[in-house]
């Protein structure tokens, strides 16, 4: 899963792609390199950041995901029916949101009568606040615990479960050792029976390990794809798409079948 994000304020690529036919250009790089889905994000979900209005995020995203459906599969990230609503019909056909359908609930239930796809993502809190003193009992066990629940609320709803893939919101409300134990026992949260999505891609954990900066996290990046597929991660949304596809080319041929 390839990342576009058309927003100006975006961690890694904020700025970079806030225009549309930019933005189009490079999902298509992506696709060229290997991704088999683009998702497209026009609200930074970054530690801090600030909501945006749902007129804003359908300028910013629309043209592009109409664009890029034409010739790729297309993901929208929204937490907004609206915004899932008119990406679909510009040709997306899976939404990721990072609430899990807890700000919008009615999400789940338009996602079950068009038939999508999805990914539900574990947070702890909301973004603006989320890294402030993040506690868990066992973060593994909690987010696996929040996780089923919200598989069985998009159930529900409607939505068949194989439509359904999980994440455990790296970065999402989470310390640097939470990040490193949830990676460390994915395996517990891919036993749901769900795909894994992991959403590691040159996130602040990294930059803590190796010093880098945002944009010198590539190989760092591609260590936690490799060990998250290992551990049973199935979809890997990244940045760097021709160096974790490298990556996970090596691991998969290398690598017993999962289970095996
Ligand atoms: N991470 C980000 C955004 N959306 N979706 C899923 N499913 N998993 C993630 O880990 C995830 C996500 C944050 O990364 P990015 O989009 O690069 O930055 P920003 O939120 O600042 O736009």
């Amino acid at each position: 899963m390839g990342v576009v994000n058309v927003t100006p304020d975006s961690f890694s690529d904020g700025g970079q792609f806030d225009d549309a036919a930019q933005a189009v250009d490079h999902g298509r790089r992506l696709a060229a390199e290997g991704a088999s889905i683009i998702d497209v994000g026009g609200e930074s979900t970054r530690p801090g950041a600030q909501p945006v209005d749902a007129s804003d995020e359908l300028e910013r995203v629309i043209p592009v995901v109409a664009a890029l459906a034409a010739t790729t599969r297309v993901s929208i990230d929204t937490m907004k029916l609206t915004v899932a609503e008119a990406a679909v019909d510009a040709g997306a056909t899976y939404v990721n949101d990072v609430t899990a359908f807890r700000h919008d609930p009615d999400l789940a239930g338009f996602v079950a009568d068009r038939g999508l796809d999805c990914c539900l993502m574990h947070m702890l809190g909301a973004p603006r606040t989320m890294q402030e003193d993040p506690r868990y009992d066992d973060v593994v066990s909690d987010v696996k615990a929040f996780l089923e629940e919200r598989l069985a609320a998009a159930v529900a709803a409607g939505i068949p479960e194989e439509r359904v893939q999980l994440d455990p919101g790296i970065g999402f409300g989470k310390t640097l050792e939470h990040n490193l134990e949830l990676l460390r026992r994915l395996g517990e949260i891919a036993a749901i029976g769900r795909p894994v999505v992991l959403g590691t891609s040159r996130k602040s954990f990294i930059g803590r390990l190796t010093g880098r900066d945002v944009a010198g996290r590539v190989h760092g990046t591609v260590a936690t794809c490799v060990i998250g597929y290992e551990r049973g991660a199935r979809v890997f949304r990244v940045h760097d798409v021709a160096a974790v596809h490298d990556g996970l080319s090596v691991a998969a041929a290398t690598l017993p079948p999962h289970g095996a």
